[in-house]
Protein backbone atom coordinates (compact mmCIF):
# COMPACT_ATOMS: atom_id res chain seq x y z
CA UNK A 1 0.00 0.00 0.00
CA UNK A 2 2.81 2.68 0.70
CA UNK A 3 4.46 1.66 -2.49
CA UNK A 4 1.27 2.39 -4.41
CA UNK A 5 1.33 5.98 -2.08
CA UNK A 6 4.69 6.86 -3.12
CA UNK A 7 4.46 6.24 -6.44
CA UNK A 8 1.24 7.93 -6.83
CA UNK A 9 3.06 10.73 -4.91
CA UNK A 10 6.64 10.69 -7.11
CA UNK A 11 4.14 10.62 -10.39
CA UNK A 12 2.46 13.84 -9.03
CA UNK A 13 4.99 14.77 -8.26
CA UNK A 14 6.98 14.24 -11.79
CA UNK A 15 4.15 15.90 -13.45
CA UNK A 16 4.13 19.27 -11.31
CA UNK A 17 7.78 18.98 -12.02
CA UNK A 18 7.31 18.91 -15.72
CA UNK A 19 4.40 21.81 -16.15
CA UNK A 20 7.08 24.03 -13.86
CA UNK A 21 9.51 23.32 -15.96
CA UNK A 22 7.55 24.18 -19.37
CA UNK A 23 6.22 27.24 -17.45
CA UNK A 24 9.16 28.73 -15.14
CA UNK A 25 9.99 31.67 -17.97
CA UNK A 26 12.97 33.63 -17.53
CA UNK A 27 15.46 33.78 -14.70
CA UNK A 28 17.04 37.33 -13.46
CA UNK A 29 19.54 38.78 -15.62
CA UNK A 30 22.96 40.30 -13.63
CA UNK A 31 25.80 41.64 -14.45
CA UNK A 32 28.51 38.98 -14.50
CA UNK A 33 30.10 40.77 -11.33
CA UNK A 34 27.04 40.78 -9.46
CA UNK A 35 25.99 37.28 -10.12
CA UNK A 36 29.40 36.12 -9.25
CA UNK A 37 29.35 38.01 -5.87
CA UNK A 38 25.56 36.14 -5.31
CA UNK A 39 26.96 32.62 -6.16
CA UNK A 40 30.16 33.75 -3.42
CA UNK A 41 26.87 34.28 -1.11
CA UNK A 42 25.14 30.95 -2.07
CA UNK A 43 28.28 28.87 -0.91
CA UNK A 44 27.16 29.13 2.64
CA UNK A 45 23.04 27.80 1.42
CA UNK A 46 22.22 24.44 1.15
CA UNK A 47 18.69 23.29 -0.08
CA UNK A 48 17.58 19.69 1.31
CA UNK A 49 14.87 18.61 -0.46
CA UNK A 50 12.92 15.78 -2.56
CA UNK A 51 12.70 16.64 -6.33
CA UNK A 52 8.69 15.45 -6.63
CA UNK A 53 7.76 17.57 -3.67
CA UNK A 54 5.49 20.27 -4.43
CA UNK A 55 7.01 22.49 -1.70
CA UNK A 56 9.86 22.16 -3.00
CA UNK A 57 8.82 22.52 -6.51
CA UNK A 58 7.62 26.15 -5.55
CA UNK A 59 10.69 26.93 -3.36
CA UNK A 60 13.03 25.63 -7.07
CA UNK A 61 10.86 28.14 -9.06
CA UNK A 62 11.39 30.67 -7.07
CA UNK A 63 15.08 30.20 -6.64
CA UNK A 64 15.13 29.83 -10.47
CA UNK A 65 13.39 33.30 -11.05
CA UNK A 66 16.03 34.76 -8.51
CA UNK A 67 18.48 33.37 -10.31
CA UNK A 68 19.62 31.62 -7.27
CA UNK A 69 21.74 28.09 -8.10
CA UNK A 70 21.68 26.93 -4.47
CA UNK A 71 23.42 23.62 -3.72
CA UNK A 72 20.44 21.18 -3.10
CA UNK A 73 20.48 18.30 -1.59
CA UNK A 74 18.60 14.77 -2.12
CA UNK A 75 17.14 13.08 1.21
CA UNK A 76 15.57 10.36 -0.19
CA UNK A 77 15.86 7.14 2.08
CA UNK A 78 19.25 5.65 1.89
CA UNK A 79 21.07 9.24 1.52
CA UNK A 80 23.31 10.21 3.61
CA UNK A 81 21.70 14.26 3.42
CA UNK A 82 18.79 12.74 5.36
CA UNK A 83 20.35 11.93 8.59
CA UNK A 84 22.52 15.27 7.69
CA UNK A 85 18.89 16.94 7.44
CA UNK A 86 17.51 14.90 10.71
CA UNK A 87 20.65 15.16 12.86
CA UNK A 88 20.96 19.16 12.15
CA UNK A 89 17.78 20.71 12.11
CA UNK A 90 15.81 18.17 14.06
CA UNK A 91 13.03 16.41 11.54
CA UNK A 92 13.08 15.41 7.79
CA UNK A 93 10.83 17.52 6.26
CA UNK A 94 11.33 19.27 3.13
CA UNK A 95 12.16 21.97 1.69
CA UNK A 96 14.73 23.13 4.52
CA UNK A 97 17.23 25.98 3.84
CA UNK A 98 20.87 25.32 5.47
CA UNK A 99 22.37 28.64 6.28
CA UNK A 100 25.78 28.70 7.44
CA UNK A 101 26.94 31.97 8.56
CA UNK A 102 29.85 32.65 11.15
CA UNK A 103 30.17 29.18 12.40
CA UNK A 104 26.39 29.11 12.94
CA UNK A 105 24.27 27.45 11.37
CA UNK A 106 20.30 27.52 10.76
CA UNK A 107 17.99 25.32 9.30
CA UNK A 108 14.99 26.99 7.75
CA UNK A 109 12.11 25.19 7.71
CA UNK A 110 8.69 26.19 5.64
CA UNK A 111 8.74 27.23 1.92
CA UNK A 112 7.00 30.32 2.13
CA UNK A 113 9.77 31.60 4.85
CA UNK A 114 12.82 30.46 2.65
CA UNK A 115 11.05 31.99 -0.26
CA UNK A 116 10.89 35.37 1.54
CA UNK A 117 14.17 34.98 2.96
CA UNK A 118 16.14 34.73 -0.12
CA UNK A 119 13.89 37.66 -1.87
CA UNK A 120 15.00 39.64 1.20
CA UNK A 121 18.58 38.70 0.81
CA UNK A 122 19.04 38.66 -2.79
CA UNK A 123 16.49 40.77 -4.33
N1 LIG B 1 4.12 23.85 4.93
C1 LIG B 1 5.31 23.14 4.49
C2 LIG B 1 4.91 21.78 3.97
C3 LIG B 1 6.12 20.91 3.68
C4 LIG B 1 5.76 19.44 3.53
O1 LIG B 1 4.66 19.01 3.92
N2 LIG B 1 6.68 18.67 2.95
C5 LIG B 1 6.49 17.25 2.86
C6 LIG B 1 7.09 16.71 1.56
S1 LIG B 1 6.19 17.27 0.15
C7 LIG B 1 7.23 16.59 4.00
O2 LIG B 1 8.42 16.80 4.17
N3 LIG B 1 6.52 15.82 4.80
C8 LIG B 1 7.13 15.12 5.91
C9 LIG B 1 6.67 15.67 7.22
O3 LIG B 1 5.84 16.61 7.24
O4 LIG B 1 7.16 15.20 8.23
C10 LIG B 1 6.02 23.99 3.43
O5 LIG B 1 5.39 24.84 2.78
O6 LIG B 1 7.24 23.83 3.29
Amino acid sequence: MSLIITLVRNLLGGIIAFFDLITRGFKLKRTAEAQQQVENDLESLTLYQFFACPFCIKTRRAMYKMNLPILKRNVSKGSPYREELMQGGGKVKTPCLRIDSAGETTWLYESSEIITYLQQRFN
